[in-house]
């Protein structure tokens, strides 16, 4: 089993009702234990124009391999009525995979840590709930670096 942990976002359609939904699909993956879900944060886009997201991080326990784990992540998010119309449109669902044990990927379809976990308060501020401070990513980077560079400006504890 690997320590994974997944951000969660959605800006559509009752996004706490849809983190809720997410976090019990995660609890049924197949080879996973949900491990803990941090609070849900209320924050404002980052592109102007789109309604303010709810996200969250949940740390699970799996046996599955990273790629069979972003399939079945992409299938909650389908099945939540997720349309891939635009890159960065509003969506009712949104699940990146963050961090995955102590493991680099550098795939097409999947690159972790993830890309955008720098800098995004929404990010950050609920995964520094469930890890130790003192982690150091698969990158060689410290959490607490990247913690102490990314202000809570801007979130809302829900
Ligand atoms: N803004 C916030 N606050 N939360 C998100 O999850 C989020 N996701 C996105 C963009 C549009 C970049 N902005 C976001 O994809």
């Amino acid at each position: 089993m690997e320590r994974v942990y997944i951000g969660l976002g959605s800006n559509l359609a009752d996004p706490q009702e849809q983190l809720r939904n997410a976090v019990q699909a995660l609890g049924l993956l197949p080879d996973t234990t949900l491990v803990r879900v941090s609070s849900f944060y209320a924050s404002d886009s980052l592109l102007p124009g789109q309604p303010r997201y709810t996200n969250a991080v949940a740390a699970l326990d799996t046996a599955l391999a990273p790629l069979d784990l972003l399939d079945a992540l992409q299938a909650i998010e389908t099945d939540q009525g997720r349309e891939r119309k635009e890159r960065w449109g509003p969506r009712t669902l949104d699940l990146d995979i963050l961090l995955f044990g102590d493991r680099l990927i550098d795939e097409p379809r999947l690159k972790v840590p993830h890309y955008h976990m720098q800098a995004r308060p929404f990010v950050l501020h609920p995964l520094a709930e469930l890890v130790h401070h003192s982690l150091q990513l698969a990158d060689g980077r410290l959490f607490s670096d990247l913690l102490a560079d990314c202000p809570f400006e801007g979130l809302e504890r829900l």
